[in-house]
C-alpha cells in the first residue's frame, strides 16, 4: 500500500481535480483545467442579457456556472489519484498514474484556455475542462485545431441544439461559430439527447440542411443505447479524433439538480458513460468539457460528484488508446 500524500491544493480550501499535481507543464498527457466563464444569460426566449449582468433570477435566467470548476474539484477527491495512483476498475484495473501524466493547470479565461489548448494539442495531450457555460468548448476546440489540425468530430450531449447563428460568442451559437470559422465540418457534429420544447425552427432547419447528426432522446427511448452507439460509431469512421462536450442539462435533474437549464426526465448517467466509452473505443479522444453546472442548485454534492465522474470517464477514454 502506498502512502497517501498531502493533498495538493489549488487555492484556499480548493483541492486540485482528482488531487492531480498543480502545474503549468502542458507537455503532459492530460491537462485538467477550469474555465469559470459565464457570459450572456437568457432572460426569456427572445431576450439575452449581456456578460457580467446579474438580472433577477427566473426559471429561465439561472446562473452560477462560473462557480462550477472549484465545486467539482471539491467532490473529485472521492476519485483521488493519490489513492494508490488511481486503479480503474472500469479499465481492467489499470493504474492510471503509471500510464498517464496528469496535471491540474488551474482556472483560465476563455483566451487563456485557447492558448493552453493550442500548446497541449501541439504536444499531443488532451484537455479535460470544467466550465463555465457552453461557450467554453469554443476556445478549447479552436486552440486544439490550431495546435494539431485534424478532422475532428464533436460529440455533444445536450438537451439543446445550440445551433443559433448569433451572437457568435454565446453559449447557444458556439457550434455554428466553430463551423463558420472552419475548425469543424457540420457533418462531424453529433448532438445526443435533445428533449423538451426549448428548441428553435431555424436550428433544426440548419441541422437538416447541413447534415448535422441529431439523436433526440426519443430515439434512444425507442431503440435503446446499442443501435445509437453504432450510429455514432459509423459517423466517427471518417474522422481522426472525437472531442466530447457534455452539457450537464442532458442528465435527468434527479441525478444532478445543479443545472442552469433543467428539464425533467433526461438521460441517466450510465447511459451517457456507455455512449462516451463506445465512441472513444472507435476513435481517440482529443478533449472533453463539462458545462452548465451551477453548484448553487446542488444538493449534498451529488451533482458535483457526478460531474467529477464524467471527467474521470474522459481520463478512461485516453487510457484506452
Ligand atoms: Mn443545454
Amino acid at each position: 500500500m502506498s502512502e497517501r500524500g498531502v493533498a495538493p491544493m489549488l487555492h484556499g480550501e480548493i483541492p486540485t481535480l482528482f488531487e492531480a499535481p498543480h502545474s503549468q507543464d502542458y507537455t503532459k498527457d492530460i491537462i485538467l483545467l477550469g474555465v469559470p466563464h459565464e457570459g450572456i444569460l437568457v432572460a426569456d426566449r427572445h431576450t439575452l442579457y449581456p456578460p457580467g449582468s446579474r438580472p433577477p433570477e427566473t426559471f429561465y435566467a439561472r446562473f452560477g456556472a462560473d462557480k462550477a470548476p472549484d465545486a467539482i474539484r471539491q467532490a473529485s477527491v472521492i476519485y483521488s489519484l493519490e489513492h494508490e495512483g488511481g486503479i480503474a476498475a472500469e479499465v481492467d484495473f489499470t493504474n492510471i498514474s503509471e500510464r498517464l501524466k496528469i496535471i491540474d493547470a488551474g482556472n483560465h479565461t476563455l483566451e487563456g484556455a485557447e492558448d493552453v489548448s493550442e500548446q497541449v494539442g501541439r504536444s499531443d495531450g488532451i484537455t479535460i475542462t470544467l466550465g463555465g457555460d457552453h461557450l467554453v468548448p469554443l476556445p478549447l476546440i479552436r486552440g486544439k485545431q490550431k495546435g494539431k489540425p485534424e478532422r475532428l468530430s464533436v460529440l455533444i450531449f445536450d438537451s439543446h441544439l445550440d445551433l443559433h447563428p448569433s451572437p457568435p460568442l454565446w453559449a447557444g451559437s458556439q457550434w455554428r461559430t466553430l463551423i463558420d470559422e472552419g475548425y469543424v465540418r457540420p457533418e462531424d457534429i453529433i448532438i445526443v439527447g435533445p428533449r423538451g420544447v426549448r428548441q428553435s425552427n431555424h436550428e433544426i432547419e440548419y441541422a437538416r440542411e447541413h447534415n448535422v447528426l441529431i439523436i433526440p432522446l426519443r430515439q434512444i427511448d425507442d431503440q435503446g443505447i446499442s443501435p445509437v452507439c453504432k450510429q455514432i460509431a459509423s459517423r466517427l469512421q471518417s474522422v481522426d479524433s472525437v472531442y466530447i462536450s457534455l452539457d450537464i442539462d442532458v442528465v435527468d435533474p434527479n441525478f444532478c439538480p445543479a443545472q442552469k437549464y433543467p428539464d425533467a426526465a433526461g438521460l441517466n448517467p450510465r447511459e451517457i458513460l456507455t455512449m462516451i466509452r463506445k465512441a472513444t473505443e472507435t476513435v481517440p479522444i482529443s478533449g472533453f468539457d463539462l458545462c452548465c453546472f451551477s453548484p448553487r442548485y446542488d444538493e449534498g454534492q451529488r451533482g458535483a460528484l457526478l460531474a467529477a465522474r464524467f471527467a474521470l470517464e474522459a481520463i478512461y477514454a485516453r487510457l484506452r488508446h
